[in-house]
Order: C-alpha cells, then sequence, then structure tokens
C-alpha cells in the first residue's frame, strides 16, 4: 500500500533521516574491481577492510510510484590515490535523480556510455542526474561528505552497467585539488 503523507527530518549533523528505514554499509571488500590499482585494494581489505560510505534510507519503499530518499556519507580516503567513492549505478528504468549536498567536498561523475561529466559538489548544491547517466558519488575533501538522493521508486540499481563499461573517469588525489584522469590510466 502507498504510504500516508509523513515528514521526514535530517538527524544531528545531517547524518540520517528521521524516522529511518535501512541503513547500508559499504566496506572496502563490497567494492572489488572499482579501483583501478587492485593491489592497493586488497591491502586496505586486509589492513582492516574500512566502511567506506553508508547509506541510510526513509521509511520510503523503492517501489514504483514512490519518491524514496537516502542520506549517503563516504568517509575520506583514497585507496592507490583515487579518492574513496560509490559503487556507482545506471538505473535499469532510465528515470531522473537528484542529488543535495550536506556536508563536505563531493564530485559527482556522471557518464552516458561516451561522454563523462563531473560536478562539484558541498553543502547547498543540487546534483541533477538525467535518465541515462550512469552516476557516482567521491569524497574530495579530508571529512565526511555527505548528499541527500531522491529518485523514482522504480528506477532500479545496475551495478554490472559500471563494471562492464567503467565511468569515463576516475578522481585522483592531486597536489592541491582532485585530479581527473581517464577511466583506465594506472
Ligand atoms: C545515493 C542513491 C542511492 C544509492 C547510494 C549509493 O544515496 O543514488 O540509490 O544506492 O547513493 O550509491 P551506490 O548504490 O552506487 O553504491
Ligand atoms: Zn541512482
Amino acid at each position: 500500500p502507498p504510504l500516508s503523507p509523513l515528514t521526514i527530518t535530517f538527524g544531528p549533523g545531517n547524518a540520517t533521516l528521521e524516522p529511518q528505514g535501512q541503513v547500508l554499509t559499504r566496506r572496502m571488500s563490497d567494492l572489488e574491481g572499482l579501483f583501478v590499482d587492485g593491489h592497493a585494494w586488497r591491502q586496505a581489505v586486509v589492513d582492516g577492510d574500512p566502511v567506506v560510505y553508508t547509506v541510510v534510507s526513509s521509511p520510503v519503499p523503492e517501489v514504483p510510484r514512490e519518491l524514496p530518499q537516502s542520506i549517503t556519507t563516504i568517509y575520506p580516503g583514497d585507496t592507490g590515490g583515487e579518492f574513496w567513492m560509490t559503487k556507482g549505478h545506471q538505473h535499469p528504468d532510465p528515470q531522473g535523480e537528484i542529488y543535495l549536498g550536506l556536508e563536505g567536498r563531493g564530485g559527482l561523475l556522471l557518464f552516458d556510455g561516451e561522454r563523462a561529466e563531473w560536478l562539484d559538489m558541498g553543502p547547498g548544491t543540487i546534483g541533477y542526474i538525467p535518465p541515462g547517466w550512469a552516476h557516482r558519488s567521491v569524497n574530495v575533501g579530508d571529512e565526511p561528505y555527505r548528499f541527500l538522493a531522491v529518485y523514482p521508486g522504480s528506477a532500479g540499481h545496475d551495478y554490472g552497467w559500471v563494471l562492464a563499461h567503467g565511468m569515463g573517469l576516475r578522481a585522483r588525489r592531486g597536489d592541491a585539488t582532485v585530479e581527473l584522469v581517464p577511466f583506465g590510466a594506472p
């Protein structure tokens, strides 16, 4: 049954949504095959398998016609110089999505199979993901990077698409700022 109208509030530090639905924790071991430096990835798994990001959802379910939301927190760090990031996905049912930056410094990497785009994200930035663009978020700062996502409940998550096609670019730790390099570069 559809949900009744409700309010949802940000928890302390914009870290959670209240009421809260599911909480997803992604550790380094969940990100196999995503960092270009596979040796650094494996070493990080052996060295404590850190939490790379969490996703806290509101109670609105991922079902057609509903409009679920979630807060993703990506912790700061890099693996082999590549900034910590989400797995990234494509929507099997191509539909748009919006991200609202809440805390920290991040980036939104978008790839449609040919063109790659990078959007700088921070508190108050709305990043728009058009239908058909795979998306990955990256923490490019020294603090947790948090954003709110709002997306159609029927959009779904295709992670295999990113493994097959890549994301066009990678975000590496540069001298002063983020360095974007071609996806296949070491
Ligand atoms: C955002 C939304 C979610 C997504 C999450 C983590 O909160 O886009 O749908 O699950 O980021 O990203 P990923 O699923 O790529 O790990
Ligand atoms: Zn999405």
